[in-house]
């Protein structure tokens, strides 16, 4: 074998938003929920300028998990589109989630439409995973991720090129009350302060970070913690009123409801 490095391996894993991103479109957790997808890309053909990134967690729990992916693998030419990784994109390359089969997985979903899951998963579903970033950025402002951040960043670079345990609580962390960092109730990643994220956040030049991942908390909107710094947002009907939320980068001075920077709540339940 050749001592090169491959093109995943250089690769960043870190999406950077330019000045030409005028308008951002913020879409959490789907879970197979397509109407709340297709009007997430609808409110993002409002205007020109705008970006829209999806924050993963594309299949599951849903029924519609093989059209949104099916739908994002023909956007990833699109530079205007960004789509993240979620947990629910973290499998290991056997194709069997470590996290368990869940009610209307998205195995049972390929299995019924698209037929053999290995071989679907192999050939369509990896390749997708594999190029996705698990975090974007509107440098100096605000930071994008499923779940949350690792007390390992210690700046950028990390996120850029992460270890796999920094990319692992990327996709699983959520915010907890308790200073520093305890076990997840959930049995994978863990619990962060505000004090973390108040540290790491400054660290990677960033004022507030915007997931989903517990989109239970976001059942009637977004949900604010961590002293404005953490915006909690969910786009799929399962978990109560799916929303995105519409950031303008230029005027994000507008405060809502205690975040640390402005937004525009924009519901997807309303066709
Ligand atoms: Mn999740």
């Amino acid at each position: 074998m050749e001592n090169t490095c491959s093109a995943t391996e250089v690769s960043s894993k870190l999406y950077e938003f330019g000045p030409e991103a005028r308008r951002i479109i913020v879409v959490g957790d789907l879970h197979g929920d397509f109407a709340s997808f297709v009007n997430a890309l609808i409110i993002g053909r409002e205007e020109s300028g705008s970006h829209v990134v999806f924050l993963g967690d594309y299949g599951d729990r849903g029924t519609n998990g093989v059209e949104i992916t099916e739908a994002l693998i023909e956007l990833s030419q699109d530079p205007t589109i960004v789509a993240l990784k979620g947990n629910h994109e973290g499998y290991p390359d056997s194709g069997i989630p470590h996290w368990g089969r869940t009610e209307l997985d998205l195995i049972s979903e390929v299995e019924k439409k698209r037929g053999n899951w290995d071989e679907y998963f192999k050939e369509t579903l990896q390749p997708f995973y594999k190029r996705l970033p698990i975090a974007a950025i509107l440098p100096g402002k605000l930071l994008f991720v499923h779940g949350g951040i690792s007390d390992k960043i210690q700046e950028l670079d990390n996120i850029k090129h992460p270890t796999t345990e920094i990319s692992d609580e990327v996709l699983w962390n959520d915010p907890g009350e308790i200073p520093g960092v305890q076990p997840n109730s959930r049995g994978y990643g863990k619990e962060f302060g505000q004090d973390i994220s108040e540290t790491v956040l400054k660290k990677i030049g960033a004022v507030a970070m915007v997931r989903s991942h517990k989109p239970i908390l976001a059942k009637a909107g977004p949900h604010i913690s961590h002293d404005g710094m953490i915006v909690t947002i969910s786009s799929c009907r399962r978990y109560g009123r799916p929303h995105c939320l519409e950031i303008k980068p230029d005027n994000l001075l507008t405060m809502n409801g205690g975040a640390r920077f402005g937004y525009t709540i924009r519901y997807l339940d309303q066709n």
